[in-house]
């Protein structure tokens, strides 16, 4: 058995794992990004590395092909474009996801040996924003502070950022601070009210997109308040009166918060010297992203709350390599090492240290414009790596007739079939997280090792070893690497060039460290945590800039869709789809919506509702979310639902700086799919249900559907066996005339292989309970009854995902006197493992929880 110290491929927060050949997955107590915690994603790894879906051999058209015949035809396919129309006729799409060494390789291809920058990545659609704010502001793309500033802050503001779902470790660490020192204060700032709001002490529903509006009222209220920092601002800052007048014409009433709710929010702001502002995509996905950026540090930097311990702004990365692709200038607009693209003496200088035949001139095609490229026919060849942009781009379905349309597209991911692969005409099978080695940089700066402890599955192979083979093949010199190793040398002696030219990255002492036993490192290595306390900014004089910015033209329309993530699922689902464990929290498609919405439109809880002809959710009503606005998660897939692909619905604009689409805004219809029957089935094999409202997801036992019909199907033993793809085996139906409810069960070998129910209204099962029979013996028909006898309890729908406790389990608890999370704990074992439920526990207890009698 192999034990390594790694990294885990999800979030930014990027928690030290020590992971071992046989599936166990422990937090690294002596990692500082975590020191041994880890959340529900984390805890549940080993379940996803099975070879299940896994894609095993290159494929040609669909047919398995050798490496030397994959490799040798995209070599001759983008050689032939680039000859035939310029190197801009290319293109790469990849990902935060990609280790240092695979991003760096894709970009030294692409930039210096095409010579085009028409190389972009996911990152576009995450962080874009936030490396622009960070430019304009401090003249290159530096987060200043550091995840102890989290803990030492007085006052930490959250906006538009859910860290108790999408950065949960970090979550766990403010929670456990502020419990140490209750005179800690969190502020909220969503217009939604989530999971994260539960540690908030102040909640503001505000307006989608008057961030701007609010900080800008907030910089009005710190001058007037006497609380700038004239001296730091003086030495340090230029732009000050210019963005002070500018934020005296906005109106803070566009928020929608009432009068005492904003002097609250600016009276704490002012009062505490500890702040830090936490920004995430609710800031940078919006067509005013990078202006929302630029007002948070325009109140930090006014105050000189910046580069001290316990202050700053701080942007929260999302993917494990966020940062790391940044710093190898992933991005269309940027080289490696922050170098700038539209600087000649910068790109000469790469251009030297690379001893590269070409070099790049000007910034290439960001993602939304690459995709628009391949439409409209300037793309000849394509190569997307680990990414899924038919699913997770705005206008999905634009997006995936944009590849089609492209007349050679090479994908690079580790599973078979993903909406992105199924278009294209080359699949070439990379190695997936435990099977390679690599670096990735956290939020806070820290480059961390990623390690193998499985074997490459297959024929499949690393990143950086997929684009050396055919860069090799194109006949370039300068990618003969043997090892991950090799490239991070290369990359980090290269950043000596960011020195060169005053940028703030400097990887050199990296150069000649032992690489496989790097420990957890942060930049810059050796030298302060923070950034900016005494200026030393990275304009040519040295200081930061204060940006004038005007609050946007709020627009109502018909609904404004938001969109965003859920606790228990990483995007579109390719890894954490495979745990039951992490399916059994939230196993379809859905939309919150306000009550007063549901009314309006006639849909009761639980049916079904269609954004803009194109997707159809079952409803959450919930008095969360505002009036007018909706919210739905980005995870499903055509792979996963039938029309729960949420981009399908969403077009939408950009930011004009960043050019980050406006993910959280956009505007639709929506109106009540009407049923005719709904269904859910449970199975021992995949299913495939193809009905006009489906989703599968995965359970202990197998696998689960929900699904939806207009036409109610006339014989229900032919349906069951359809949706749960059991075509043979005695089936038992019960059929009810009054209500006409059916129950089918499918037998196979004496046990129950498979179990339907239908209704006219939404199915009510117990759905856990229900995928637990499947491949128990049929010692009676009572599984038809769908609920669970009275000495099994029925633990209903999943809360913690670590011990499996359920929300029936947990409301007997609460009832029975366990009214704190810590006793909910001891008695249930909920959220005492990775703890990610326990925002969803604390909101169990106020709504459960006996009033105590007046003593
Ligand atoms: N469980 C899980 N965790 C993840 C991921 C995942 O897929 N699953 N993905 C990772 C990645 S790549 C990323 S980028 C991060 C994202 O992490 P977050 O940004 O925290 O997550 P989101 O759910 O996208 O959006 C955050 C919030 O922005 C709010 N919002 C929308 N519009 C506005 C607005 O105008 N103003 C304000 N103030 N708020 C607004 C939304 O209501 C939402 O609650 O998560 C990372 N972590
Ligand atoms: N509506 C809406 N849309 C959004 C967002 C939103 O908030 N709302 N958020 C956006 C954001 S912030 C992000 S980051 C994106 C994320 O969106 P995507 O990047 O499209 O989503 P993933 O599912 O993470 O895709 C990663 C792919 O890489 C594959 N893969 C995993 N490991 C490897 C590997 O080692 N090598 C290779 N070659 N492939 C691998 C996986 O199987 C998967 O197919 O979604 C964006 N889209
Ligand atoms: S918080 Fe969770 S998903 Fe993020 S790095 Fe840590 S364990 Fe992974
Ligand atoms: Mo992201």
């Amino acid at each position: 058995m192999k034990t390594v110290c790694t990294t885990c491929p999800y979030c930014g927060v990027g928690c030290g794992v020590i992971a071992s050949s046989d599936g166990t997955i422990k937090g690294d107590p002596d990692h500082p990004a975590n020191f041994g915690r880890l959340c529900s994603k984390g805890s549940a790894l080993g379940e996803t590395i099975g070879l299940e879906g896994r894609l095993l051999a290159p494929k040609v058209l669909g047919h398995d092909a050798s490496w030397d015949n994959a490799l040798d035809l995209v070599a001759t396919k983008f050689s032939k474009a680039i000859r035939d129309y310029g190197p801009d006729s290319v293109a790469f799409y990849g990902s935060g996801q990609l280790l240092t060494e695979d991003y760096y390789v894709a970009n030294k291809l692409m930039k210096g040996y095409f010579g085009s920058a028409n190389i972009d990545t996911n990152s576009r659609l995450c962080m874009a924003s936030s490396v622009a704010g960070h430019k304009r502001a401090f003249g290159t793309d530096t987060v200043p502070g550091t995840y102890e500033d989290l803990e030492q802050a007085d006052l930490i503001v959250l906006v538009g950022s859910n860290l108790a779902w999408c950065h949960p470790v970090l979550f766990q660490r403010i929670a456990a601070a502020k419990a140490a020192r209750p005179n800690m204060r969190v502020i909220n700032i969503d217009p939604r009210i989530t999971a994260t709001s539960d540690l908030a002490d102040l909640h503001l529903q505000v307006r989608a997109d008057s961030d701007v509006a609010l900080f800008n009222g907030l910089l009005a209220h710190l001058a007037d308040a006497g609380k700038c920092d004239d001296d730091y601002v003086t030495r340090h800052v230029n732009g000050y009166t210019q963005a002070l007048d500018a934020a005296r014409q906005s109106n803070a009433s566009d928020t929608g918060l009432s009068d005492a709710e904003l002097q609250q929010f600016y009276a704490m702001w002012a009062a505490t010297e500890k702040v830090v502002t936490v920004y995430s995509q609710g800031v940078n996905q919006s067509t005013s992203g990078t202006d929302k950026v630029n007002a948070i540090i325009n109140c930090h930097l006014a105050t000189g709350r910046i580069g001290k311990p316990g202050m700053g702004p701080f942007s929260a990365t999302g993917q494990p390599n966020a940062m790391g692709g940044r710093e190898v200038g992933g991005l269309a607009n940027m080289l490696a090492a922050h170098l700038d693209i539209e600087n000649p003496d910068h790109r000469d200088a790469l251009q030297a240290a690379w001893n590269s035949p070409t070099m790049c001139t000007t910034a290439g095609l960001k993602a939304v414009d690459l995709f628009q490229a391949c439409a409209n026919g300037q793309i000849k060849a394509l190569w997307v790596m680990s990414t899924n942009p038919a699913v997770s781009l705005p206008d999905a379905d634009g997006v995936a007739e944009a590849i089609r349309n492209v007349p050679f597209t090479v994908v690079s991911d580790i599973m078979a079939r993903t909406d992105t692969g199924d278009l294209a005409d080359v699949l070439l099978p990379a190695a997936g997280w435990g099977e390679k080695n690599g670096t990735v940089t956290n939020s806070e700066r820290r480059v961390s090792r990623q390690r193998a402890f499985l074997p490459a599955p297959g024929q499949a192979r690393p990143d950086w070893q997929i684009i050396s083979g055919v860069a090799q093949r194109m006949g370039f010199d300068g990618f003969d690497y043997e090892s991950p190793e090799e490239i991070f040398k290369e990359y980090a002696a290269l950043t000596a060039l960011s020195q060169k030219f005053a940028k703030d990255l400097d990887l050199t002492d990296l150069a000649d460290a032992d690489y496989d036993g790097l420990g957890p490192v942060q930049w810059p290595v050796g030298g302060t945590d923070r950034f900016f306390a005494n200026g030393g900014f990275f304009h040519a004089d040295g200081k930061a800039k204060m940006l004038p910015l005007a609050a946007p033209a709020l627009e109502t329309g018909k609904f404004r869709l938001n969109t965003g993530r859920i606790r228990d699922q990483w995007h579109t689902m390719t890894r954490t789809g495979k745990s039951a464990k992490l399916g059994a929290h939230l196993a379809e498609p859905y939309v919150e919506m306000h009550p007063a919405d549901a009314a309006t439109l006639g849909v009761s809880a639980a049916e079904l509702v269609r954004l803009d002809q194109k997707g159809i959710f079952r409803v959450l009503i919930s008095e969360n979310i505002a009036a007018g606005t909706l919210f739905a998660p980005l995870h499903w897939t055509r792979q996963t639902s039938s029309a729960g692909t949420v981009n399908s619905a969403v077009n939408v604009g950009t930011d004009p700086f960043s050019g980050q689409p406006a993910l959280k805004s956009a505007d639709v219809s929506a109106e009540k799919f009407g049923a005719g029957w709904y269904g859910f089935a449970v199975s021992a094999v995949p299913m495939t249900p193809s009905r006009p409202y489906h989703a599968i997801a995965k359970t202990q036992t197998g696998w689960q559907a929900e699904c939806a019909g207009v036409k109610t199907p006339t014989d229900w033993e032919l349906e069951a066996r359809n949706i749960t793809g059991m075509q043979s085996g005695p089936a038992a139906t019960l059929y009810d005339i009054s209500t006409g409810q059916t129950r089918v069960a499918i037998i196979d070998d004496n046990k129950i292989a498979a179990l339907f129910f239908a209704s006219p209204d939404p199915v009510v099962v117990a759905r856990q309970h229900a995928a637990n029979l499947i491949g128990q013996e049929v010692s009676s028909l009572s599984a038809l009854a769908g609920r669970a006898a009275a000495d099994q309890p029925d633990p209903g729908p999943t809360v913690c995902a670590c011990f499996q406790v359920g929300a029936n389990t947990l409301r007997d608890a609460i009832i029975a006197g366990a009214n704190s999370v810590d006793t909910l704990g001891a008695k249930t074992c909920a959220g005492t493992n990775c703890g990610s439920c326990k925002p969803e526990l604390a909101a169990m207890i106020s709504q459960f929880k006996l009033p105590v009698a007046a003593e």
